[in-house]
């Protein structure tokens, strides 16, 4: 079955061209101008349109058994929701349970998987250290397909791992080709602050972010960046909220440091006005960590992306309805963490990003797609249009507007954070790996087609880094 997608203007990260797209089965095998189609071919009209990559969302937790509950989009219904939006790649949190091996948990992420309407990839989790973890964290980058780690600094007695079990798991990603990835909180600090304001009785959510200031996130990934240049492995600072973590980040790539930074879609157009003077639904269904920010720092996020000093923009998708949050009525505590965006990341994105001049097409690609694509190890299967890549494709009507709103969701949750959003710039139609996987927002793919996507290791960060350190350094990295 051949599909030849005709007349747009193909935006990639690195450059624009007006180029007609042919995918044979699920591949893309010609980017060119006056394509002929191949007898029986399907020839679609992109006049007017952007063709681009699908969509790369690098940060996910689908059916995620968390803070005493599950959140509330499964594979099948969270990877909908992404596609209906652009996104036909997620890379999701797999984390082992209390006492789990790595491998039990990742044939656990599998068995939730396999209902995914979308291509997926994980990334594990470290919880705890033993020679077990050590052992198995070889075999997930060598045999299954997983080359990124993630540390909790945060979330104390539960997920959070300590600087001991950071530096540990830092120079075992290092000797794999493995990227150590963060959630940068001081959880220490966090759980005072959180207990102090419960003993002062002051149990509303906009406590959650009184109890997360932006200082908890800056240390934490400024001490993750030092550690990581210790262990000499890459480093990737997920959902950067503030400026004190974006300046940590600029300021290490700046010294010749390979460290990522991902803001989150809400963390660019919301703010913490969010948790003040609105009613306790309405600040509590957009309690997540790290919390929505003053004003300020999403001019530094802003300017990161423009930059190039942050690389992704991802949705940390992990969806409570209202009667899960309200777990938490009478202790912000309880409140489970998180919030949806996924179908909403790339138009929301568009919208306040390109039609703003903040960013450009191709930027916008790189940051949606191509650069998560890079960094993880995905590219050129994934992130691109190109002759041999898989055919993940979104055709962009540059002008077609919507206003978002809960009702209209796929999301199986009655909120919406960007409710009452006017959005201009929304996908008309989008591929995953060939076929037509959404069309002006309907779902058209189906519960179980979506792979996952093996990412093998890239050990040249950390070679780099090791040849750099020898060459320059008096003393050698550890290990
Ligand atoms: N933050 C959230 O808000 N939810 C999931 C996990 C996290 O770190
Ligand atoms: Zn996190
Ligand atoms: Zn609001
Ligand atoms: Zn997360």
């Amino acid at each position: 079955m051949s599909l030849l997608i005709r007349g747009g203007t193909v935006v990639n990260a690195d450059m624009s061209r007006r180029a007609d797209v042919l995918v044979d089965g699920e591949r893309i095998v010609a980017v060119g101008e006056n394509l002929e189609a191949p007898a029986g071919a399907q020839i679609v009209d992109a006049g007017g349109t952007f063709v681009m990559p699908g969509g790369i969302d690098p940060h996910t937790h689908m059916e995620f058994l968390f803070m005493g509950t599950v959140s509330a989009d499964d594979f099948e219904w969270g990877t909908k929701a992404a596609i209906s939006g652009g996104t036909t790649t997620i890379v999701d949190f797999c984390i082992p349970g209390a006492g789990q091996s790595l491998i039990d948990a990742y044939r656990e992420w599998r068995n939730k998987s396999e209902k995914a309407v979308g291509d997926y990839s994980y990334h594990l989790a470290i919880t705890s250290w033993s020679d077990q973890v050590e052992r198995e964290m070889g075999e997930i980058v060598n045999t299954y397909g997983v080359n990124t780690f993630k540390h909790f600094m945060a979330y104390k007695g539960a997920l959070m791992v300590d600087d001991d079990i950071l530096f540990r798991s830092f120079k075992r990603c290092a000797e794999l080709g493995a990227t150590a990835l963060v959630h940068a909180e001081n959880g220490d600090v966090v759980a005072q602050m959180q207990n102090m304001f419960i003993s002062q009785g002051k149990t509303g959510p906009e406590f959650h972010a009184y109890s997360r200031p932006p200082e908890v996130e800056g240390e934490a990934a400024n001490r993750a960046i030092m550690i990581a240049d210790m262990a000499g492995c890459p480093l990737y600072i997920v959902h950067t909220s503030c400026k004190p973590a974006h300046d940590a980040i600029a300021r290490a790539r700046a010294e010749g440091k390979r460290v990522f930074g991902e803001p989150l879609i809400q963390h660019l157009v919301l703010d913490e006005t969010d948790y003040l003077n609105k009613s306790w639904d309405h600040a509590a269904q957009r309690v997540m960590s790290p919390p929505f920010r003053p004003k300020v720092h999403q001019d530094s996020l802003w300017a990161g992306l423009q930059a190039g000093s942050l690389q992704v923009v991802a949705t940390d998708h992990c969806s409570f309805t209202i009667e899960q949050k309200r777990m938490g009525l009478g202790d912000f505590r309880n409140i489970p963490n998180g919030t949806g965006g996924l179908e909403d990341r790339m138009p929301v994105l568009w919208n306040a990003g390109v039609n703003t001049g903040r960013l450009t097409p191709n930027e916008f690609v790189a940051v949606t797609s191509a650069n998560a694509a890079r960094i993880l190890n995905m590219y050129p299967q994934k992130g691109v249009i190109l002759p041999g890549a898989d055919a993940d494709i979104v055709i962009w009507d540059p002008k077609a507007t919507k206003t978002v709103s809960a009702k209209a969701q796929v999301s199986r949750i009655e909120y919406n954070v960007f409710e009452g959003f006017e959005l201009t710039g929304l996908p008309a139609k989008v591929y995953l790996r060939g076929r037509l996987a959404a069309e002006s927002g309907q779902v058209r793919a189906e519960r179980g087609q979506g792979r996952f996507v093996a990412r093998p290791p890239l050990p040249a960060f950390a070679q780099a880094q090791r040849l750099w350190k020898a060459n320059t350094a008096p003393k050698a990295v550890a290990r």
